[in-house]
């Protein structure tokens, strides 16, 4: 990171800190999940600072630790309404020497979830399993203005390890499930730029999608055995609103982003349509024994959907969290709870 130029504060008397709160209070997620885990596997202790100014220690470095109540884990995604996240203790492991980033192109949305699935099953455990629908792959390269191999539907797949051949190995019993689920093409990005270009364009889909029209995301999560069914059931709620939506993200979670646009639907459709059209999403997620959040929380844009997530009780449960931690609510007032 240092290398990089991305070392925060530069002071070198305070080395060692840098930018993570973020991370932290959302609990991010990514592509790397899918073999490593999200920002709270990683997180060992913290000190925070309570609304009414107490600082608060729990954790360390401590790889055991089931003393009282998980005070940390309490704190880490609680989108900062709860406490303000002063000092971490994370848990590092080195970065693996080899890496190899495929393109498997798909003939249909159908085909590329249902080697989701068996991709996870076949041993091999990738360092990204990435979804892309074919729209998505399209707008992104007309935004980049860069050729990007076209198809219905795409995985982005990476592998990681530490030996060169335990690694290639792994490529190629991903590849043979690909193909044997009626991949049309596995493309091995064998240099690290095409690497990077591959990356470049996953990391660049967000943003292009969005510059298209006004847009809704929602950030649906399934257990990615469920993977096939919410593709689908999400495309046949869209197809009956008569709404366009994207869709991409990190399949090997179950993690799909659903961007919903309104492109040239008029005014008054979408906004009577739309809530709709996201409770149908929600309660088919839901369905499915996923949730309506993996990895961007729900702040003020999802809370009127949280009911759909919890009992009523539950909620109240959380609230009377969230009042012993700041009961003056404080904190990021008016998030996550409608
Ligand atoms: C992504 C962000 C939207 O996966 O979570 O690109
Ligand atoms: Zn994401």
């Amino acid at each position: 990171v240092e290398k990089e130029g991305l070392f925060y504060p530069p002071d070198p008397a305070s080395r060692g800190s840098c930018f993570i709160g973020g991370n932290l209070a959302e609990c991010s997620g990514g592509p790397r999940a899918v073999k490593y885990g999200v920002t709270k596997d990683y997180v060992l202790g913290v000190e925070a600072v309570c609304a009414d100014g107490t600082v608060i220690r729990h954790g360390g470095k401590l790889l055991k630790n089931v003393t009282g109540y998980n005070l940390t884990q309490t704190l880490i995604g609680s989108e900062g309404t709860l406490a303000v996240i002063t000092k971490v203790f994370l848990k590092l492991i080195p970065l693996p020497p080899y890496r190899l980033t495929m393109l498997a192109l798909f003939p249909s949305l159908e085909s590329s979830a249902r080697a989701v699935p068996a991709v996870m099953n076949s041993g091999v455990i990738p360092s990204a399993l990435e979804f892309i629908e074919g729209e998505a792959i399209a707008i992104t390269s007309r935004h980049l203005g860069r050729e990007i191999p076209q198809s219905e539907a795409e995985l982005l797949i990476e592998l990681d390890g530490d030996r060169e051949q335990r690694v290639n190995e792994g490529a190629e019993i991903v590849c043979e499930q690909a193909m044997s689920l009626g991949a049309e093409d596995v493309l091995l990005a064998d240099s690290a730029q095409k690497q990077q270009e591959l990356w470049d364009m996953r990391r660049a889909i967000g943003e292009a999608v969005k510059s298209l029209s006004i847009y809704k995301e929602e950030d649906t999560v399934v257990p990615r055995s469920n993977f096939v069914p919410l593709v689908l059931g999400v495309k046949e709620i869209a197809a009956r609103h008569g709404v366009t939506t994207v869709c991409y993200g990190h399949a090997g979670d179950g993690n799909l982003h659903v961007n919903i646009l309104k492109m040239d639907l008029p005014d008054e459709v979408w906004n009577r349509d739309l809530d709709k059209t996201i409770e149908e999403i929600f309660s088919l997620t839901i369905s499915l024994g996923g949730t309506i959040s993996g990895e961007h929380g729900i702040g003020y844009s999802q809370k009127k959907f949280l009911p759909l997530a919890f009992s009523p009780e539950e909620i109240e449960l959380m609230k009377r969290i969230k009042d012993a931690f700041d009961p003056k609510g404080i904190l990021n007032p008016g998030k996550i709870f409608p």
